[in-house]
């Protein structure tokens, strides 16, 4: 890597452990962490931060000049759920900020880009078992029209423009570092928390409704690969289906028991049914596995195990 990497949006569920990942890999001083707010403690400490608006041009130029940044991963978005609280705001900030990165990537100012797309892509008309890298795609929300769009966008400077940017289609992603903050599938981090505390939990999901999900651990395995993979490898220049798990409430229910046999669920959808709904139930990724040698190594019940001790682990330091 020619210059350093910068990430905006790194305070937020998956940037806390992608910077820090990051910083493991390649150096501390090497990855500039930047959000519209400061993160946690270990993350504030670990190297350089900056306090940045992700829809800033001139700021986020400035930080690629002052850094001397040759790579960036956009990680900050208005995830589902509060994009349908307040749409505009929610694609202005999706697009925006996408826009930036990749004319500074079309004008040789850095050289890589990673950004994340979503199963949210996918709408009602598509395949829902299995889903295809290529299908029909009519995303209902305006998170994953936001989505679609920016992959197209995507595609069309890599073709257009030869700008190497990377991304993936993530799944539900689970873990206890950072909160995450407006998704659809955050009742699989929620039950974790509220299992713990009160050995019960309310689901916003009904029992059966099944989702593509990932622990952690493999969405930060996924997006490193894919960022080390050797160009040509990258053959999907929108984004690539990436696939874990696949489980509903229920299922997850019945696994949390096993460790928690006192646990007990409830379910009271609400307007989040409607969203997720319009989602596969699993994803077919192979062609991320051809490619780029993709795998995953967390199951339903070692991804239970991994969440009830950090979840506890938490709990015993707030007290
Ligand atoms: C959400 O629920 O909005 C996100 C996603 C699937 O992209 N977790």
């Amino acid at each position: 890597m020619a210059g350093k990497i910068l990430i905006i949006g790194a305070c937020g569920q998956i940037g806390t452990e992608l910077t820090l990942k990051l910083r493991d890999l390649y150096g501390n001083d090497k990855v500039v962490a930047s959000d519209i707010r400061e993160g946690s403690e270990e993350l504030m400490e670990s190297g350089p931060f900056e306090i940045a608006d992700a829809t800033d041009a001139d700021l986020i130029e400035s930080l690629i000049n002052k850094h001397g940044v040759s790579e960036v991963y956009l990680m900050a978005a208005m995830l589902s759920a509060t994009a349908e609280k307040a749409p505009m705001k929610a694609w202005n900030l999706n697009m925006d900020s996408l826009f930036h990165i990749l004319n500074f990537a079309k004008d040789k100012k850095i050289e890589k880009v990673f950004w994340p797309s979503s199963i949210a892509v996918f709408g009602p008309t598509t395949p829902k078992n299995d889903t295809p890298q290529t299908t029909i795609m009519e995303p209902s929300t305006v998170y994953g029209i936001s989505k679609q769009t920016g992959e197209r966008w995507c595609e069309y400077f890599h073709d257009k423009y030869g700008v190497d940017v990377r991304s993936l289609r993530y799944p539900g992603i689970i873990s206890y570092k950072t909160l995450p903050g407006g998704g659809t599938t955050d009742y699989a981090i929620e039950i974790f928390h509220e299992a713990l505390k009160k050995k019960s939990y309310t689901s916003f999901l009904d029992e059966n409704t099944g989702l593509p999900m990932m622990y952690m651990d493999d969405a930060i395995k996924a997006t490193v690969d894919i960022m080390e993979a050797p160009s040509e490898k990258v053959k999907v220049r929108s984004s690539y289906n990436l696939s874990a798990l696949s489980f509903t409430p229920k299922d997850l229910a019945e696994a949390i028991e096993k460790e928690i046999p006192e646990f007990k669920i409830a379910y009271e959808p609400d307007f989040r049914q409607k969203i997720a709904d319009s989602w596969p139930s699993s994803i077919d990724d192979s062609e991320a596995r051809k490619d780029w040698q993709w795998e995953h190594d967390f199951d339903l019940q070692s991804l239970v195990k991994e969440m009830l001790n950090g979840v506890s682990e938490q709990l015993k330091t707030a007290k």
